[in-house]
C-alpha cells in the first residue's frame, strides 16, 4: 500500500487542486467551512475500516471496544455543548437525519409543516420534489414581504390543519429563528417541534444565536457548517421532548437504526467528537460572534453599494441578495461572475421569486469560512466592494426564455467572462487578500 500520489496521481492531483481553489478563492457558500487539521486527520483514519452496527456497549459485530469510546465521547460532548438529554451522532448527514426526525413521529400521510423552499426552507422540509413532500402532506408556511418569517400565518395553518410535526430552522433565512413562538404554537396544536440548525449549530454554540433548546422536542443539526466539523448530522431530543414522549429518545434511535441506516462512519463520528471539543473553547465563542460581526459588515457594505439584500440585513452567518430590482433570474450570471473572480457563492430563490429555482432571482453569500480564515469587518467591507463590482458587470446579461436558445447564451456568457477586465481585475485582488490569510500551511 504505497502514497496516494504514486498509488492513484488522478485522484491526488485533484486533491491539490481542489486545496489551491480552497486557499486561493473567497468560500463564501454560507454552509460551507473548513474543518481543523485534527478533524481531517480522524477523517483520514483506520476508523473507517469498522463496521460498528448498532450503540456503545450494544453492537452487533465484535471488536468496538475503542469504536465505544469515541462514539460516547461524541455523544456526552453533544449533550454537554448542547444541553440535552439525548444525543445520536450517527446520522450520515442532514438529509437522513430529517428523515429520521420524521419517522421517529410520523406515518406516512401525516401532515407535516416546514418553510417554503422559496421562503429559505430546506428540501427536506417538505418540498414537493423531497420524498418528505410527497410521503407526508406538507403544509408550507412562508416569510412576509418584508423578508421576516410569517408566525401568524403558521400558527393559522397549524391549528387549521393540525400537523404531526412542525419543522422551524431553515438554509436560506438571514434573521434569528423565533424558536419560542412556534413553541408556543407546536404546543397549541399538539405538534411535535422539531429545529433544524444545521446552519446555525455553530453560532449557538458560541452564544451568537438564540438556542432551540427549550422550546422544541427535537434538534437537529449537521455537523460541518457553523460547527466545523466533518460532514455529518445528529438529532438530540430535549427534556421538553421527553415530557412530551417518555420514548422518544429511544424512536429516534431505533430509526436511526435499523429503522434508516447500517453501520455507522466511524471516523465522523470521531471528527464530530473532536468539533465538539473544539466547539468548547473561549476562542470558538469569539469566532461565533465574529461570523456575525463579518455578516453584518457584509451586509451593511453591500447596501452602502446600492445592492438590495432580503429583510435589508442580517442576524446571522448570512446575506440573501434580492437581485430583482436588475430583473429576474440574474442569479446564474452574478453566482459564474463571481466564482471567475474567485468568490464562490450560490444562486438561491428569493421570496416571491419570479423565477424558477435553478435559475433563480438571489445569490445566498455567508462568512463562516472567512471568519475561520480570520478575516474580519474591514475585509468584508472590501469584499462587499468586489461582489458589488462584479455584480455590476454583469447585470446586463438576460437569460433566455427559450431553453436551447438559454444554452448557447450561457456558454457565451461564461466565455466572456474569461476576458472581462473587470472580473479579471477582482481575480487579482482577491488573490491578493488570499494570499494574507494562509489556509492549511501545513498540508
Ligand atoms: N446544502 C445545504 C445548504 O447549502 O444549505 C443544506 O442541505
Amino acid at each position: 500500500m504505497g502514497d496516494l500520489k504514486d498509488e492513484d496521481p488522478e485522484i491526488y492531483q485533484a486533491i491539490r487542486d481542489e486545496l489551491s481553489r480552497q486557499r486561493d478563492g473567497l468560500e463564501m457558500i454560507p454552509s460551507e467551512n473548513f474543518a481543523s487539521p485534527a478533524v481531517l486527520q480522524a477523517m483520514g483514519s483506520i476508523l473507517t475500516n469498522k463496521y460498528s452496527e448498532g450503540y456503545p456497549g450494544k453492537r452487533y459485530y465484535a471488536g468496538n471496544n475503542f469504536i465505544d469510546v469515541v462514539e460516547r465521547a461524541a455523544i456526552e460532548r453533544a449533550k454537554k455543548v448542547f444541553g440535552v438529554p439525548h444525543a445520536n451522532v450517527q446520522p450520515y448527514s442532514g438529509s437522513p437525519a430529517n428523515l429520521a426526525v420524521y419517522f421517529s413521529v410520523c406515518k406516512p400521510g401525516d401532515v407535516i409543516m416546514g418553510q417554503n423552499l422559496q421562503d429559505g426552507g430546506h428540501l427536506t422540509h417538505g418540498f414537493k420534489t423531497s420524498l418528505t413532500g410527497q410521503v407526508f402532506k406538507s403544509v408550507p408556511y412562508h416569510v412576509k414581504p418584508d423578508g421576516y418569517l410569517d408566525i401568524e400565518e403558521a400558527r393559522r395553518l397549524a391549528m387549521e390543519n393540525k400537523p404531526k410535526l412542525i419543522w422551524v430552522g431553515s438554509t436560506a433565512y438571514s434573521r434569528e429563528f423565533p424558536f419560542e413562538e412556534f413553541g408556543k404554537i407546536a404546543d397549541e396544536c399538539g405538534a411535535y417541534l422539531a429545529a433544524d440548525i444545521s446552519h446555525i449549530s455553530g453560532l449557538v454554540i458560541a452564544g451568537a444565536h438564540k438556542s432551540p433548546v427549550n422550546y422544541v422536542h427535537m434538534v437537529m443539526t449537521t455537523t460541518h457548517k457553523t460547527l466545523r466539523g466533518p460532514r455529518g448530522a445528529m438529532i438530540m431530543v430535549t427534556e421538553k421532548g421527553l415530557k412530551k414522549d417518555p420514548e422518544l429518545a429511544d424512536k429516534v434511535d431505533k430509526t436511526v437504526f435499523p429503522g434508516m441506516q447500517g453501520g455507522p462512519h466511524n471516523h465522523t463520528t470521531a471528527g464530530i467528537a473532536i468539533a465538539l471539543l473544539e466547539a468548547t473553547s473561549p476562542k470558538f465563542k469569539e469566532h461565533g460572534k465574529q461570523i456575525v460581526a463579518n455578516a453584518r459588515a457584509l451586509a451593511d457594505q453591500l447596501m452602502k453599494d446600492g445592492i438590495k439584500l432580503v429583510t435589508n440585513g442580517t442576524d446571522n452567518h448570512m446575506v440573501l441578495i434580492d437581485l430583482t430590482p436588475f430583473g429576474k433570474g440574474k442569479g446564474i450570471f452574478v453566482q459564474d461572475g463571481l466564482d471567475a473572480a474567485g468568490i464562490t457563492v450560490n444562486k438561491n430563490t428569493v421570496p416571491n421569486d419570479p423565477a424558477s429555482p435553478f435559475y433563480p432571482s438571489g445569490i445566498r453569500a455567508g462568512t463562516p469560512a472567512l471568519t475561520t480564515r480570520e478575516m474580519k469587518e474591514k475585509d468584508m467591507r472590501l469584499i462587499a466592494d468586489l461582489m458589488s463590482e462584479v455584480i455590476n458587470a454583469v447585470k446586463h446579461y438576460e437569460l433566455p426564455d427559450d431553453k436551447d436558445e438559454r444554452t448557447a447564451y450561457l456558454k457565451k456568457f461564461r466565455e466572456e467572462l474569461w476576458t472581462n477586465e473587470k472580473i479579471k481585475d477582482v481575480r487579482r485582488r482577491v488573490l491578493e487578500l488570499c494570499s494574507t490569510f494562509p489556509l492549511y500551511p501545513n498540508l
